[in-house]
C-alpha cells in the first residue's frame, strides 16, 4: 500500500537533513509523525520514525556537553522563529527592545547578552517570535549558537557599519558559512546550495552611501534592509514577516463569517489539502471538496489539491 504522504512531510524531511544534534532532530521527527495520515500504508514509516526519535533521545542522554546546550534551545511560539545574530554591539538587542515588548541588556561594550532573549513581534493579526542572542564573535561564541541559528526559521544578520562599510557584512557571512548557513533572501532562495539559510541583513548605523553600495553589491542575494531608531518599527517587521515565506488564510463553517483575527498560517504554495492537514488530520482525510472565496469574487468549489493564496477564505466539506 503506497504511503500517500502530503507534501508538507517531504518539506520537513528536506529540513531534517540539516539538522546537526539531536536536539536539532527530534522535535523534526516528531512534526513528521504529526502530519503523517494514519493507515496500513504508513505503519512502516511511523514505526521507523519512532525507533529514530527513541535511538536520537539516546544518544542525546549520553553526551552531557549536549545536555548543557539543551538549555538554550528555545521553544518556538508564534507563526516563525526569527533569530537575531551578529558581532557584539551590533544593535542585537536594541532590534529586539524596538520590535517587541521584551527589554534586553542594552549597552555600549560586548557581551552585554550571555543567552537568548526572547519578545514576541506583534504583526497585524500574527505574532512572531524573536530570538536575540549572544555576539557571534570569531571563535568565541557559544557552541549552541550556531545550531539555534540553524533550526530558526529565519536568521537575521545584524551589523553596525558606523566605522566600516563592508567588511562587517562580509566577516558575518564567513561566520555564518562556517556554521553551514548560507544566507540568502527569501526571493532568492532557491534550494540548490547546499545549506541555504533564508533570511535578511539589518544594518545599523549605516552612512547613506554605504547602504547604497552594500545593496548595489549585494542586494540580488541578500536583502539588506536599513535599521534606525528614530523610524517607525512597522517597515521591518512586514519585511521580516514577508521573508518567512507564508501566507494566511480564514477558515469559515457553513452560513457563517470567518474570523479574520485568526488566520491559519501556511507555508507559500499549500493547497487546501495541506490547510486541512494544518486544522485537523480528520477534516483532511474526510474532505471531499472545498468553497474558497478570493478577492471579493463569488466563491468558487475547489479540490484538494487547489493553491492557496493570502487572504483565501476556505470553507471545507467534508464526505
Ligand atoms: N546610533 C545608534 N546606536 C545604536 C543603534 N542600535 C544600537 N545602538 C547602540 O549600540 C550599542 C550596542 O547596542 P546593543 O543593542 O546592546 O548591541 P548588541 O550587543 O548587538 O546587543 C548601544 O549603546 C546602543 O544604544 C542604532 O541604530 N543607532
Ligand atoms: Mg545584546
Amino acid at each position: 500500500m503506497p504511503a500517500n504522504l502530503p507534501r508538507i512531510y517531504y518539506k520537513k524531511e528536506e529540513n531534517l537533513r540539516f539538522a546537526q544534534s539531536p536536539e536539532e532532530k527530534i522535535p523534526i521527527l516528531k512534526e513528521m509523525l504529526a502530519v503523517m495520515p494514519k493507515h496500513k500504508g504508513t505503519d512502516n514509516l511511523r514505526a521507523d520514525l519512532n525507533a529514530r526519535i527513541a535511538k536520537l533521545k539516546k544518544e542525546a542522554r549520553k553526551k552531557p556537553q549536549i545536555q548543557r546546550m539543551d538549555l538554550y534551545t528555545v521553544a518556538k511560539e508564534g507563526i516563525g522563529q526569527v533569530v537575531l545574530m551578529g558581532p557584539p554591539n551590533s544593535g542585537k538587542s536594541t532590534i529586539l527592545s524596538r520590535l517587541t515588548n521584551a527589554s534586553p541588556d542594552i549597552a555600549a561594550y560586548p557581551f552585554t547578552t550571555q543567552k537568548p532573549d526572547v519578545g514576541m513581534i506583534e504583526y497585524e493579526n500574527v505574532q512572531i517570535q524573536l530570538v536575540d542572542t549572544p555576539p557571534l564573535y570569531g571563535n568565541f561564541h557559544p557552541a549552541w549558537l550556531l545550531a539555534l541559528g540553524r533550526s530558526s526559521d529565519i536568521l537575521v544578520g545584524v551589523i553596525n557599519c558606523a566605522n566600516n562599510c563592508e567588511e562587517p557584512l562580509n566577516r558575518l557571512l564567513e561566520r555564518f558559512e562556517e556554521g553551514n548557513m548560507f544566507l540568502q533572501s527569501r526571493d532568492f532562495y532557491r534550494g540548490d546550495e547546499l545549506m541555504p539559510k533564508p533570511g535578511l541583513v539589518l544594518v545599523t548605523s549605516a552612512r547613506e552611501d554605504c547602504l547604497s553600495f552594500l545593496k548595489d553589491k549585494y542586494g540580488e542575494r541578500l536583502d539588506i534592509i536599513e535599521f534606525s531608531l528614530d523610524a517607525p518599527p512597522d517597515p521591518i517587521k512586514k519585511k521580516i514577516f514577508n521573508s518567512l515565506g507564508v501566507l494566511r488564510i480564514y477558515t469559515k463553517a457553513p452560513g457563517k463569517e470567518p474570523d479574520f483575527s485568526e488566520p491559519v498560517v501556511l507555508e507559500k504554495g499549500s493547497t487546501v489539502l495541506e490547510a486541512a492537514y494544518e486544522i485537523h488530520k480528520d477534516i483532511a482525510e474526510r474532505l471531499k471538496y472545498a468553497r474558497l472565496w478570493r478577492d471579493d469574487n463569488k466563491p468558487k468549489q475547489v479540490g484538494a489539491t487547489q493553491i492557496l493564496q493570502e487572504g483565501d477564505v476556505v470553507e471545507f466539506h467534508n464526505r
